[in-house]
């Protein structure tokens, strides 16, 4: 059991109409997260949710030398938030992959969320969202650097899976640098 309290904040990465089935880059299982989602979202006292929120000509994209196809535009349908997650629990919304170089693959990446973080008095983060081997990856590995205690809410994911074993592979790299994972079920808030 982890007793979630005023030291912990919660990461929900890229709850995204496009990383969801039906969508531009999806994961296919990525519909199993809102269950868990909604049982630990209102126990965090503060809730961040990323958005990759990409202009089109970004060398994230193959058109512009990059791996992937369009996603997550800004101000399309795809890069909204998945209707299924309730943004009532949500405390802050962060754009991420806003502008080359940068990718946007982990939260903290040319941001100051660590610092605000800690100003908050967070030692522990927790991580959900999508997807497992990409983006809720790099977010648990940079906050793992940034020195915090890494959580990752293991039925809260779900991966791309470009390549069968991408989600194994990206698993035991997280447990390799020192992530913890835990199922939404183990959360509970002190009486
Ligand atoms: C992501 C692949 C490409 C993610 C973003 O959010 O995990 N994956 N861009």
């Amino acid at each position: 059991m982890q007793t979630v309290g005023s030291g912990d904040a919660l990461i929900v990465v890229d709850v995204q109409n496009d990383f969801l089935p039906g969508g531009a880059l999806p994961t296919a299982e990525g519909d199993r997260i809102f269950a868990p989602l909604e049982r630990v979202m209102p126990l965090f006292a503060y809730v961040v949710a990323t958005r990759d929120w990409h202009p089109k000509e970004h060398p994230h994209f193959k058109d512009y030398g990059g791996s992937w196809p369009y996603h997550c535009l800004q101000h399309t349908h795809g890069a909204g938030f998945a209707p299924q997650m309730n943004l009532a629990y949500v405390d802050e919304i962060l754009s991420k992959g806003t502008m080359a170089p940068w990718h946007g693959y982990s939260a903290f990446e040319n941001s100051d969320l660590a610092e605000r973080l800690r100003a908050r008095g967070v030692r522990r983060i927790f991580v959900a969202g999508l997807a497992t081997d990409y983006c809720v990856k790099e977010t648990a590995l940079a906050a793992v650097q940034s020195g915090f205690e890494t959580l990752v809410i293991s039925d809260a994911i779900a991966p791309v899976n470009v390549h069968p074993g991408d989600e194994a592979a990206a698993a035991a790299e997280m447990e390799k640098q020192g992530v913890r994972f835990v199922t939404s079920d183990e959360l509970r808030t002190a009486a």
